[in-house]
C-alpha cells in the first residue's frame, strides 16, 4: 500500500511532533483538527517547522478529499470510532495512531507500560533504571514526549521506555514492545470506551503482538490481569509471564512480604529491599515499583544498579505531591489523580484530617467507591467542575454530611475555601477524581496553578 500523503489528525503534541516525523521522512503532510476555533497562526509560530503544512480546521476537511490522503494518523485523543475516522476508512485510508508511526520509523528495544494507575511513576522509575543501565535511553508517550518526537533519532542501541494509554492502543497494530506491563485496570476513561469489557481488550492489546522470548508483566492481585496471563501462558508462540504481588510470595516474579519486596527466578530468591528504603509512599507506590523492578531485571539489569536508583527516586510532580505547610497546614497536590481509583489511592497515603478539593471533566465515572474509602478523614469536600453535583449528590447518599460539602466555580475559590475552614494540623489535598479537561489544559496546568495559589497564601 502506498504511504505517501499523510492526514494528521489533532494539532496538540502528538499530531505536532508526528507531522514533524513525516516532514522530515519527505512525505506530503496535511494536518486537520476539528476545533475550528484554534488559530493556525497561533500553531505556526509555535511550530516554525510546520509552517508550510497546510492546516484544515472543522468542516474545511470535506468527504471528498479524504481520496487524497493515504494514511490517517490519529492523536490519542481522537476516538477510533468517531464517524469522520469510520468515513476514513471507508475512503480507503490506513488508520494509524501517533505511536504506531513512532513504532514503524524508529529503532531500538521497546519497554512499554499500561495499567489505569501507577503508569507515569512506574515509567518515570524504570526510566531511571535504564539511564543508570544503558547509553541512550528514551522516555516517551502517554507521559508527556510523544514518541514520534523521539523515534527517528533512535538507533537499534537505543532503550525507549514507553507509558502507554489506552488511547494509544486503540490504533496501534504493528506496535510491539520487548517487554510489556499491565499495571492493574480499574474503571476509567468510559466515555470513550463506551464498556469495562472493552477499556479491559484495549489494555491487552499492548501484548498482541509479543511472542516469546517477549515478556509481559502483570500484576497477580488482578483478577482479570491473572486470567488475561492465563490466557497468555496458553497462547502457541505466547510472549512469557512475569507476575508482581504485593500480596503473596510468588517462586517467579516480584512480591512484597512484610515491608521488603524480593525477586524470585529460576536461580532463587533475592531481597529487593525495604520499603522503608523507599522515598514514594503506599502500598499502590510499591506496586509500581515491583513492575519495574520486574522489568529493569528481566531486561538483563543488574539488582546493584536497580536499588541504587530505587533509593534515589523521589516519585512523580502532580502524584501525592508534598507543595508546602501554611499556618500548620500540609498542602498536597495529586492532581493527576485524574480518576476515582487514583483519587482513593491519594486519600488513603493522608494521615490527617483533610479537606480535599474533588471534581472535573464527567468521564462518567461512579464515585461511591471512593467517598467510602474517605473512612473519616475528610473533614470538607470541596467540589468544582461538570461533576460537582453528581460527586455532592453521591457523597450524601453515602451518608457524607451535606453541612460539609462546599460547591465552588473555580479552583481559586476553592482554594481559599480550604485555607478558611483548615486547622493547624489538618491537609489539604487536590485529587480531583476527575480529568482536568473543560476548566484546564490538561492536569499538569491545574497541578501548577493549585501549587502557585497555595504559595500565594498569606501566613
Ligand atoms: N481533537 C480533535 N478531535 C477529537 C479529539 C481531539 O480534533 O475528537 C484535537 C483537539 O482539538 C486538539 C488535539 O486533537 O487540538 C489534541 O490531541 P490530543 O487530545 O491527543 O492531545 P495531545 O496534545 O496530542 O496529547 C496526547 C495525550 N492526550 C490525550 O491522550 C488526551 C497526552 O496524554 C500525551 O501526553 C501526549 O499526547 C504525548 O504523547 C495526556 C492525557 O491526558 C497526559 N492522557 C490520558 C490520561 O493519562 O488519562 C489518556
Amino acid at each position: 500500500m502506498r504511504e505517501e500523503n499523510f492526514l494528521v489528525f489533532g494539532t496538540g503534541l502528538s499530531g505536532a511532533a508526528a507531522a514533524e516525523l513525516l516532514l522530515k521522512e519527505q512525505k506530503h503532510v496535511v494536518l486537520y483538527d476539528g476545533n475550528e476555533k484554534l488559530s493556525t497562526e497561533e500553531f505556526r509560530r509555535q511550530h516554525p517547522a510546520l509552517s508550510q503544512v497546510p492546516v484544515l480546521l472543522g468542516q474545511e476537511l470535506t468527504a471528498d478529499r479524504l481520496t487524497e490522503f493515504d494514511v490517517a494518523v490519529l492523536s490519542p485523543g481522537v476516538p477510533a470510532d468517531l464517524p469522520l475516522v469510520e468515513e476514513m476508512r471507508r475512503a480507503g485510508m490506513a488508520v494509524w495512531g501517533e505511536i504506531e508511526l513512532a513504532y514503524r520509523y524508529g529503532h531500538g528495544r521497546v519497554l512499554a507500560i499500561t495499567g489505569t494507575n501507577g503508569k507515569t511513576t512506574t515509567t518515570t522509575l524504570l526510566g531511571e533504571i535504564m539511564k543508570a543501565a544503558f547509553s541512550d535511553v528514551r522516555v516517551v508517550g502517554n507521559i508527556g514526549n510523544p514518541y514520534t518526537r523521539e523515534a527517528l533519532s533512535t538507533t537499534e542501541e537505543s532503550v525507549v521506555v514507553a507509558e502507554i494509554s489506552s488511547f494509544q492502543l486503540e490504533t496501534a497494530d504493528r506496535f510491539c514492545p520487548v517487554i510489556s506491563a499491565i499495571l492493574n485496570i480499574t474503571e476509567d476513561h468510559l466515555d470513550r470506551h463506551h464498556t469495562m469489557e472493552c477499556y479491559i481488550e484495549v489494555k491487552e492489546l499492548i501484548a498482541r503482538r509479543q511472542t516469546a522470548p517477549g515478556l509481559c508483566v502483570l500484576n497477580y492481585e488482578d483478577q482479570e490481569l491473572r486470567r488475561f496471563g492465563q490466557a497468555l501462558e496458553e497462547k502457541r508462540d505466547g510472549p512469557r509471564v512475569l507476575y508482581f504481588s504485593s500480596s503473596r510470595a510468588l517462586a517467579r516474579g516480584v512480591y512484597l512480604e512484610g515491608d521488603t519486596i524480593y525477586l524470585g527466578t529460576d536461580k532463587g530468591t533475592e531481597r529487593v529491599c525495604q520499603v522503608q528504603e523507599l522515598s514514594i509512599l503506599g502500598k499502590h507506590n510499591y506496586e509500581n515499583v515491583m513492575a519495574a523492578v520486574a522489568m529493569a531485571a528481566a531486561f538483563g539489569v543488574s539488582l546493584d544498579v536497580i536499588r541504587q536508583t530505587l533509593f534515589r527516586f523521589q516519585g512523580v510532580e502532580h502524584r501525592i505531591e508534598y507543595v508546602t505547610s501554611k499556618r500548620g497546614v500540609r498542602f498536597y497536590n495529586d492532581s493527576k489523580g485524574t480518576n476515582p481509583d487514583a483519587a482513593i489511592q491519594a486519600i488513603r497515603a493522608m494521615n490527617w484530617p483533610t479537606l480535599l478539593i474533588g471534581g472535573g471533566y464527567d468521564k462518567q465515572s461512579e464515585y461511591d467507591t471512593w467517598i467510602r474509602a474517605f473512612d473519616g478523614k475528610v473533614k470538607k469536600l470541596i467540589l468544582l467542575g461538570q461533576t460537582r453535583e453528581d460527586i455532592a449528590d453521591t457523597a450524601v447518599r453515602c451518608g457524607f454530611s451535606e453541612a460539609d460539602i462546599i460547591l465552588v466555580d473555580s479552583l481559586r475559590e476553592a482554594v481559599d475555601a480550604c485555607y478558611t475552614n483548615a486547622k493547624n494540623g489538618d491537609a489539604v489535598l487536590l485529587s480531583p477524581a476527575c480529568a482536568s479537561w473543560g476548566m484546564f489544559d490538561n492536569y499538569e496546568q491545574r497541578g501548577n496553578l493549585f501549587k502557585e495559589m497555595v504559595k500565594e497564601l498569606k501566613e
